[in-house]
């Protein structure tokens, strides 16, 4: 009798189990904030996400906040096996600040975490990738801060603080690194786990050499891994190819 209690209770939680978020995009283009970096004026104000039960959930911002780049991410930051959405936020009068959305316990889509904005209007950063780059058991965000000006690698860890937010500590930066140039329309390198666990791939600032960095004890350790040439050369370092 109590073994088919327990039973019960357990169809009712799994019933009750919110959706999990399948695909993110950027949606509802504008040109109001007219910085450009990404090739062209158009920006975008709405985030859409789909569920796994094929319902829609859209964040509209008004007229101060754009989303600019070059899409959401979607990566568990949390743990708990779903996914949130990475994206880069851009406030007319303060530039740009990394901002973490997801759904709640009754399906909304919500700011889970953000970093500031920087203060200051057209100041970007460019998300290079987002993973347990430590094996703390913590999820990382790591991203160039202003990749035509300070071409610094910064690493944010993400720390649940309930179901459906958190908080971002700064973990550990990197100077001489940059992952895109003004009018790309793509960021190169990413996330790569080779033979050396997960490394980020970027170029060195003048765009010469191609770099691992990895997190280790709380500081970012580099490899030059050979001559950029191009995407071309970012994309081989992803593959684990020798460059
Ligand atoms: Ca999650
Ligand atoms: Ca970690």
């Amino acid at each position: 009798m109590k073994f088919a209690a327990l039973i019960a209770l357990g169809l009712v939680a799994s019933a009750a189990q919110a959706e999990v978020i399948v695909a993110a995009d950027y949606v509802n283009p504008t040109e109001r904030y007219a910085h450009g970096i990404l090739g062209d004026k158009i920006e975008f104000a709405g985030l859409r996400v789909t569920l796994s039960n094929g319902a829609e959930r859209t964040a509209i911002w008004p007229e101060l906040v754009v989303f600019e780049d070059t899409n959401p991410r979607l990566v568990d930051l949390d743990g708990d096996g779903a996914p949130e959405v990475i994206t880069v936020e851009s406030h007319a009068l303060a530039g740009a600040r990394l901002a973490i959305w997801g759904i709640d316990a009754t399906d909304r889509l919500v700011p889970y975490a953000h970093t500031e904005f920087y203060g200051t209007p057209f100041r970007w950063l460019a998300i290079a990738g987002a993973a347990d780059l430590d094996d703390d058991g913590f999820a990382e965000i790591a991203y160039i801060d202003r990749p035509h000006l300070a071409k610094r690698l910064m690493v944010w860890r993400y720390r649940p603080q309930g179901a459906s937010t958190g908080t971002l500590e700064l973990v550990a930066t990197q100077d001489g690194l940059t992952n895109h140039r003004i009018g790309e329309r793509d960021i190169g390198g990413g996330l790569r786990r080779c033979d050396n666990g997960l490394e980020i791939i970027t170029a060195n600032a003048d765009w010469s050499r191609v770099i691992a960095s990895r997190l280790v004890d709380g500081a970012i350790a580099t490899d030059d891994l050979g001559p950029h040439s191009g995407r071309a050369s970012l994309d081989a370092a992803l593959g684990c190819q020798d460059i």
